[in-house]
C-alpha cells in the first residue's frame, strides 16, 4: 500500500565547497536553523555531513556528537549521520561515527568511482557498520549506488540478520559518475530488484545534479520515499542556483501533495522505519 512520503534533507553533504556554495550550511547554527525550517516543511529525517572551523569535511567526535545533540534539542527530526564521510576519510573513522549516538547512520553497500575519486566501501568494512549498529540500536539506510550493491544486501542481510528495528529501507542515490544513471529506467530497474529483499522495504531516491527532478518523479510514481538537499544538488533550475536547503525541501513537498502523498510526520517516519519514539515522546 502506498503511504505518505517519508522527506529526507542532506544539507550539507562533503562534496561542495563553501567558498562555491555560499548558501550551504556548515557551522552548527547553520545546520540547526536548516533542520528546524525543514522539519516545519515536512522533513522527517536529516542525513548529516558535518565541517570543521574552515568548512572542510571532518568526522571529529566531539563535534558529532555535539551536532546530534543540538538536533535532538532543536528539532524531532530523526537524525541520520554519514558514515561514509569524505571519500578521503578512512575506515576507522567512518566507524566511529557511530559512537555518537545518531538515531539513523548510513550504510553503503559497495565500492564505486565517485567522479574522479573511488569511494571505497569493503565488504568487511560493510558487515562491521551493520553489525556495529545492530549491537548499539542504530537503524541503517542502506545507500545504493548501483544495481550490484542490492545483490550486496541481500547477502549481507541472508548472512548477519535485519538491521536494529526490523525494518529495512534504502536510499537510491542515483547519477554519481560511476554509479547507475539518475533516470526512470534504472529507478524502475532497481525497485524490481527490491524483490530479493524481504518483504516491506522501503526506498527513497534522490538524483544527483539536473537528475534530481527526473528521479523524484520517477520515485513518487513508484511509491518510493524523497531525499533532497544541497549534498545532492546545488542548482534549482538552469541558471539558477539553489537558494537553501528549505527551497528544495519545500519543491519536494509540493510534488508529493501532487501525488497525494503528503509528508510523513517524524512520528510517522518513525514508525516506518523501525526507530524508537524519543524518551519521553
Ligand atoms: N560523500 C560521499 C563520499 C553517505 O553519506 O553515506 C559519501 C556519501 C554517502 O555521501
Ligand atoms: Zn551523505
Amino acid at each position: 500500500m502506498t503511504t505518505g512520503t517519508l522527506i529526507t534533507v542532506a544539507p550539507t553533504g562533503a562534496e561542495s565547497a563553501k567558498a562555491e556554495v555560499p548558501a550551504l550550511p556548515v557551522t552548527l547554527d547553520e545546520l540547526l536553523l536548516t533542520a528546524k525550517e525543514c522539519e516545519a516543511l515536512g522533513a522527517a529525517v536529516i542525513h548529516v555531513h558535518i565541517r570543521d572551523d574552515e568548512a572542510r569535511p571532518t568526522l571529529d567526535q566531539g563535534r558529532l556528537r555535539e551536532t546530534v545533540a543540538a538536533l535532538r534539542e532543536s528539532s524531532d527530526l530523526i537524525v541520520q549521520l554519514s558514515s561514509g564521510g569524505a571519500v578521503t576519510d578512512p575506515e576507522a573513522d567512518r566507524l566511529a561515527v557511530l559512537d555518537a549516538g545518531p538515531d539513523m547512520a548510513s550504510c553503503t553497500m559497495g565500492t564505486l568511482n565517485f567522479g574522479d575519486d573511488v569511494f571505497l566501501n569493503r565488504w568487511e568494512f560493510i558487515v562491521d557498520l551493520h553489525t556495529r549498529m545492530q549491537e548499539r540500536g542504530i537503524v541503517p539506510e542502506y545507500e545504493i549506488f548501483d544495481l550490484g550493491h542490492l545483490t550486496a544486501l541481500a547477502r549481507l542481510l541472508g548472512r548477519y540478520g535485519l538491521p536494529h528495528g526490523g525494518h529495512v529501507h534504502v536510499d537510491f542515490v542515483m547519477g554519481v559518475p560511476g554509479g547507475m544513471p539518475g533516470t526512470t529506467q534504472a529507478l524502475v530497474a532497481a525497485h524490481q530488484a527490491l524483490r530479493d529483499l524481504p518483504e516491506g522495504t522501503t526506498f527513497s531516491a534522490t538524483g544527483i545534479g539536473r537528475s534530481t527532478i527526473p528521479v523524484l518523479l520517477a520515485a513518487l510514481s513508484a511509491g518510493g520515499h524523497l531525499r533532497v538537499g544541497m549534498e545532492d544538488t546545488v542548482t534549482y533550475a538552469k541558471g539558477r542556483p539553489v537558494e537553501s536547503n528549505m527551497q528544495l525541501v519545500a519543491r519536494a513537498v509540493g510534488f508529493a501533495q501532487l501525488a497525494q502523498r503528503p509528508p510523513l510526520t517524524t512520528t510517522e517516519a518513525r514508525a516506518l522505519l523501525g526507530v524508537a519514539p524519543r524518551a519521553g515522546a
